[in-house]
């Protein structure tokens, strides 16, 4: 019989590959989607066009447990991939109630689903290293303290709280992945890599004049996102539960990836950008850099793409789609 796997946030950039992944490994995947995005799949489901037949899609919401329950309950899947969040950390400081109260409780509902129904069902928490926020040391790794900085950080600290007390206190085989920065060319276009990525196309174009961007000195360790469901997959793949820092163990700025990405097309990036604090976050996260030793060593997890192959798939990707 075919392994079965759930996704919650399979519309998004990483439950796209991690479906992508999962059907190739030989899974029934299953996700679950709003209804609004089954009425609107040309918009809403992009990032599935092409394995849309070969997944079943359940309409539920993630704000409401008895949706959740009756889903899980109906596929009755081997893995549980809880994806779906509020992930957008700006978007975070301007409707802290919706991105706490969604994110905390949707994974909250997960985690109760598998223990109410009893099954061995194995589970993956989307942790972040918006966890770390202000830093306590360089790079970070499982053992770092987390000081988030913003509502998206605060609500994932207490995700990641939840699944580490479900496997402790319920036997639960619960593991969160601490993912560092990882885009695509199916990464949001609010987010500043793809938002970067696409004005240089754009501007190449002659389609746009400037880019607007804020804090360009931030630090991030940027990685390839399916290279990291592989990592999500691995985990639960391992004989005990167990919480890994993922990421590249390099970290850039705003500026380097701006400056690369203008590069790629020829341009000189010092032309064409504008400050503007309104981009700026009322508690910016400086730096992040993975430690990835345990995930290194343990599973055998590594990051292949090194940052200016990354700039350049992204570039040259919206640069071919604007075209
Ligand atoms: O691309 P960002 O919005 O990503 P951020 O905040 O690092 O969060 C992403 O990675 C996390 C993993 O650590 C995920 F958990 C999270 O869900 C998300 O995927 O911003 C990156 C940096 C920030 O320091 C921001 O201040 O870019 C800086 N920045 C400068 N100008 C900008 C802009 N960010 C955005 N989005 N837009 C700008 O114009």
């Amino acid at each position: 019989m075919k392994r079965k796997a759930l996704i919650t946030g399979i519309s998004g950039q990483d439950g796209s590959y991690l479906a992508e992944f999962l059907l190739k490994k030989g899974y029934q995947v299953h996700g679950i989607v709003r209804r609004v995005a089954l009425e609107n799949p040309i918009q809403r489901l992009w990032r599935l066009n092409k394995i849309i037949k070969k997944i079943h899609l359940h309409s539920g919401t993630m704000d409401n447990y008895a949706s959740i329950f009756k889903i899980f309950n109906q596929v009755k899947p081997n893995e549980f991939y809880h994806l779906a969040a509020q992930s957008y950390v700006d978007y975070s400081f301007q409707d802290q109630f919706s991105t706490l109260n969604s994110n905390i409780a949707s994974t909250h509902y997960c985690l109760s689903a598998i223990k109410e129904s009893g099954l061995k069902t194995k589970f993956y928490f989307a942790g972040s290293s918006e966890m770390f926020g202000k830093v306590k040391q360089i790079p970070q790794n499982e053992n770092t303290p987390f000081h988030p900085r913003s509502p998206y950080g605060i609500s994932k600290v207490t995700g990641f709280d939840l699944t580490r007390n479900f496997r402790e206190s319920y036997g639960i085989h619960a593991s969160s992945g601490i993912l560092f920065n990882h885009e695509s060319e199916k990464r949001g276009f609010e987010f500043v890599t793809r938002k970067i990525s696409r004005a240089v196309a754009s501007i190449k174009l002659k389609k746009q004049k400037y880019l607007e961007l804020g804090n360009l000195n931030a630090q991030r360790d940027w990685g390839y996102a399916p290279e990291y469901v592989k990592g999500m997959w691995m985990m639960l793949q391992e004989k005990n539960p167990d919480d890994y820092v993922v990421g590249t163990g390099e970290t850039h700025s705003i500026k380097y990836f701006a400056e690369k990405a203008f590069d790629t097309l020829g341009l000189n990036f010092q032309k064409y950008i504008k400050i503007n604090k309104k981009f700026y976050r009322p508690a910016e996260v400086d730096i992040l850099v993975a430690d990835s030793k345990k995930i290194n060593s343990k599973l055998g997890w590594k990051a292949k793409t090194k940052i200016d192959k990354l700039i350049e798939i992204m570039v040259i990707n919206d640069f071919k789609l604007l075209k």
